[in-house]
């Protein structure tokens, strides 16, 4: 049987000279590509010696770093399932996630060491630490083992990580990607974008998310290219290092700031072939003023956690601002009205999606995975879109009303349950109000009982003990009562339209 390894598929696409840069830096931060191989053999090799076996989770809450990368790789050559998680959630956040994906190993920064331990112990779960210079408990024990191993042999449908994304529910759910899903779009992406070896790609995205792990560092990995990788997103940074790099990946946000600092120039972007902006919708008014300022017209494209990237403007051809372009090759992609009818071209319709990288199900939730599927394997992707005469997609609305801020996906229903806990408060409703630096904010109508005073910084300080910081509401607004429509249900269109105009300041009204 052949080995549907992706770590296998992707090295064998790795530069005949082991020597050339992986991750571009300075001596300590630098690796080459057989430095990659042997360090990646090492983690695998330890975590073999671990006795994980090909299925077990490996959870892993560290800050970014070229060994967190690392890690990743060796999971993916011992066929365990990597489940990265974000630097941003707090603990009651994380209790769920290791109750629910039962990781055989935790891997954390140092400073998370004694709040882990109680799961671990709860999970019989191992302990690792790593921190974001690369030193801990990993790295200390795995120095030792083989600089080589053989990549455990995977069938295309064997689990190589699970992403969680938050849901109606208010429950995060755990996307499982397989091999085959995550070597099909790497493949189908390097072919749309024109990946080449010469590449040199800035990295500025978090690594716990499909968009930097998997779209950005596929990418590189399946062209043999190189990466300039930077700790998290500075504007200052990013400026200096565009004259030494070829692309660039990243949310709007990103696009935004760049431009809102006057010495990001064209000059600086001689060297750039290609600018990509997904995660959120990039706004067709940022598109031009880029292309004003650099002469460069940033792709859009689109993709989710559970499909990894699904359509996308075109490398060659017209990348019109506003929309995400044409269904990638090998991804067959329809819009349907609510009879499950394909729409006429021009209609607004749900965006459903087959291929080759849709994932296998939600984690241990056959029920809810059945919901998402139709009858004939088409996964209800939960957005609308519409396609023009020519085979353009925009994206027009996003059911389940979430929130895109900066690139991450808040749910409504999540934050509502903790805002709903606080004392004092009757009911709320979460909902998102334009924002010009992260695209959309977080903000929340709150009745309270009896009409109580709830200081608007004492309600956002109780929901940060509970949430990870990017869905804790920037703004709160205190009602008599919710607007609901004449079935009870609250009506938030009324509230974004109501709160449109305010300023970012967290008001009372
Ligand atoms: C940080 N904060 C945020 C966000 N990021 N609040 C809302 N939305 C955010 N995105 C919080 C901080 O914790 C802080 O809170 C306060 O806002 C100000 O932070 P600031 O310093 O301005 O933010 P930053 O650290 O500069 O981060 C902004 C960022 C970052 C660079 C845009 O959020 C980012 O890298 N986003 C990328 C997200 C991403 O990779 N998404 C991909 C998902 P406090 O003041 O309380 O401390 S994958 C996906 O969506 C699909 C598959 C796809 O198609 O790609």
């Amino acid at each position: 049987m052949s080995n549907h390894n992706l770590y296998d598929i992707l090295s064998q696409r790795f530069p005949v000279d082991g020597n050339k840069p992986f991750i571009i830096g300075s001596a300590s931060d630098a690796l080459s590509y057989s430095q990659l191989e042997k360090q990646s053999a090492q983690l695998a090799n330890y975590f073999y010696y671990l006795d994980l076996k090909p299925g077990d989770r490996v959870a892993v809450r560290v800050k970014k770093s070229p060994q967190a990368l690392l890690v990743y790789l060796a999971c993916l050559r011992a066929g365990v399932i990597y489940l990265p998680l974000n630097t941003d959630y707090t603990e009651a956040e994380l209790q769920y996630f290791f109750t629910d994906a039962s990781p055989s190993l935790i891997i954390a920064d140092p400073s998370d060491q004694a709040y882990c331990e109680s799961f671990v112990q709860q999970q019989f779960a191992l302990f690792e630490t790593l921190a974001a210079n690369g030193s801990g408990s990993l790295i200390d024990n795995s120095a030792t083992f083989p600089e080589q191993f053989d990549n455990v042999v995977c069938a295309a449908d064997d689990l190589a990580a699970i992403i969680y994304t938050s849901g109606t529910t208010g429950r995060p759910k755990g996307a499982m990607l397989t091999h085959g899903n995550l070597a099909a779009n790497a493949l189908m992406l390097h072919d749309a974008w024109g990946w080449q070896q010469q590449d040199i790609l800035i990295h500025a995205l978090p690594i716990f998310h499909v968009h930097g792990l998997f779209v950005a560092c596929h990418g590189v990995l399946a062209a043999g290219a190189s990466m300039i990788f930077m700790p998290a997103f500075s504007v200052t940074e990013v400026i200096k290092q565009l004259p030494n790099a070829t692309l660039m990946m990243g949310v709007p946000t990103f696009y935004t700031r760049l431009l809102a600092d006057k010495n990001f120039t064209k000059e600086l972007c001689a060297t750039m072939r290609l600018f990509i902006s997904g995660s959120a919708p990039l706004l067709a008014t940022t598109h031009q003023i880029f292309e004003q300022r650099t002469g460069h017209k940033i792709l859009e494209r689109y993709g989710m956690s559970e499909t990894s990237m699904l359509i996308s403007n075109p490398l060659n051809g017209e990348r019109r601002a506003g929309t995400v372009g044409f269904p990638l090759p090998g991804v067959d992609v329809r819009l349907v009205d609510t009879d499950n009818s394909i729409v006429a071209v021009g209609e607004v319709g749900s965006i459903q999606v087959k291929g080759p990288n849709v994932f296998q199900g939600y984690w241990q939730l056959p029920e809810k995975t059945a919901q998402e599927f139709t009858d004939d394997g088409f996964f209800i992707t939960g957005d609308q879109g519409v396609i023009s005469e020519d085979g353009y997609m925009s994206i027009v609305g996003r059911a389940k009303d979430m929130v895109i801020s900066g690139g991450y996906n808040i749910y409504p229903k999540e934050v509502e349950l903790v805002i709903d806990a606080i004392d004092g408060v009757k009911e709320s409703a979460v909902f998102g109000i334009a924002d010009a630096d992260f695209g959309e904010a977080v903000a929340v109508a709150v009745v309270t009982k009896d009409g109580l005073s709830i200081e608007a910084e004492t309600l956002i300080a109780s929901a940060r003990e509970k949430l990870a910081a990017y869905k804790v509401p920037k703004l709160v607004y205190f009602l008599q009562q919710l607007p609901r429509n004449t079935m009870g249900k609250v009506q938030k269109n009324s509230l974004r339209e109501m709160y449109s105009a305010t300023s970012p300041a967290k008001g009372n009204s």
